[in-house]
């Protein structure tokens, strides 16, 4: 397991590079360009700019998250063909700086979406939060009104230009069905996954969060069954999968260790973090003990372990705790806590095994 955490970029984040230095075992910064829009090509010196900030820290930069999908590519329109083709560019560039793999997700219109970004947990913390019943009572072409009246109701990673054309959007998804979000991921693979070969880097999709519909638009990303189908679109290593068990974990029905046993050569890339999921279909982001939440982090880690995992993790989000104002999930504190959970956790059953070697004395 090779540790890295997300990091947004000098003035984009709380959190500096000199502090994630001092987590343990983080080799590098899992990174993406944020100020360009989905769909263009990341120019060459913004990159380069990354490169020379991590190399000062000795990070490396092998995992980017993401390189967004433009939403003309999910809706299979004629214009994907440049933007895809902008794509292409974009992962020939990232594999010059050291690129090994590459995190994107098929969401229509949204990435993840939560009710509440800082709903107060009892010990005095805060975290992100779902609340089903507000999300599935929503119109979709009421939901920029109710943005407009309610700021806590945020779409993260959202451009706020791309918020004005919400309802045109939800236009131009009338009629996609789940079988047509199929074809256009099935198209897109087929071009992209080629190029990511030739550059030796795996694209890893990440899961849909939550993993089910929401406004009535469709998402396939969401359990085994179809992350199997999804493997077998382009049957390549380089067509891979971010494993998130926050995002899948949010369906208890969800069984994340099975899927790990079944799909762990085509893991490059893991997110690790726990979720509370009430019986009601709420769910509130924990620390990522496994008995914080109903996400068994320990077994999770444990099939990892077992199942011989080399690929790169991270804590995702965390709570936000000890009084820090950051960015909702990605605060230091709790995600470096989590860090040291999930090492504690890898450590034990290595140790179990025989296999934890001690530092030698010079
Ligand atoms: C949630 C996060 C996501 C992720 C993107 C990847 O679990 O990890 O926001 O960054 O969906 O494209
Ligand atoms: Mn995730």
């Amino acid at each position: 397991m090779r540790m890295t955490f997300r990091w947004f970029g000098e003035g984009n984040d709380t959190v500096t590079l000199d502090q994630i230095k001092q987590i343990p075992g983080v080799e590098g910064l899992v990174w993406s360009l944020h100020d360009v829009p989905a769909g263009e090509e990341w120019p060459m010196d913004k990159i380069e700019e990354v490169k020379r900030q991590a190399d000062r820290y000795g990070f490396h930069l092998d995992v980017v998250e993401s390189v967004n999908v433009h939403e003309d590519i999910k809706l299979g329109l004629p214009s994907r063909d440049q933007y895809i083709e902008n794509y292409k560019r974009t992962i020939e560039k990232v594999a010059k700086v050291g690129v090994k793999v590459i995190c994107y997700n098929f969401m229509p219109i949204f990435d993840w979406l939560r009710t509440d970004l800082h709903k107060a947990g009892v010990d005095g913390s805060t975290a992100l939060f779902y609340e089903k019943a507000r999300i599935h009572n929503i119109d979709p072409f009421e939901l920029v009104k109710v943005i407009n009246q309610n700021s806590a109701l945020t779409m993260p990673g959202w451009e706020p230009e791309r918020l004005e054309h919400l309802t045109s959007l939800f236009e131009a998804y009338r009629g996609v069905t789940e079988e047509d979000l199929w074809r256009n991921l099935e198209y897109f693979l087929k071009e992209i996954v080629p190029v990511a070969e030739q550059h030796g880097i795996k694209m890893a999709i990440h899961p849909d969060d939550p993993p089910w519909s929401i406004f009535g638009l469709p998402r396939i990303i969401t359990n085994q069954d179809n992350l199997r189908r999804f493997l077998k679109l382009v049957d390549s290593p380089s067509n891979g999968i971010t494993l998130c068990s926050g995002s899948l974990g949010a369906n208890p029905d969800n069984d994340i260790i099975a899927m790990i046993h079944e799909f762990h050569d085509r893991i490059p890339f893991a997110h690790i973090r726990n979720v509370r999921v009430f019986d009601n279909g709420d769910f509130m982001e924990t620390s990522h003990r496994t008995q914080d939440g109903t996400v068994d982090i320990a077994g999770i880690v444990k099939a990892y372990y077992d199942t011989g995992f080399t690929g790169y993790a991270r804590p995702d989000h965390g709570r936000h705790i000890w009084g820090e104002e950051c960015r909702p999930g990605y605060g230091l504190y709790d995600r470096a806590l989590g860090i040291m959970y999930l090492w504690g956790l890898w450590d034990a059953y290595a140790k179990q095994a025989g296999q934890l070697y001690m530092m030698k004395k010079e």
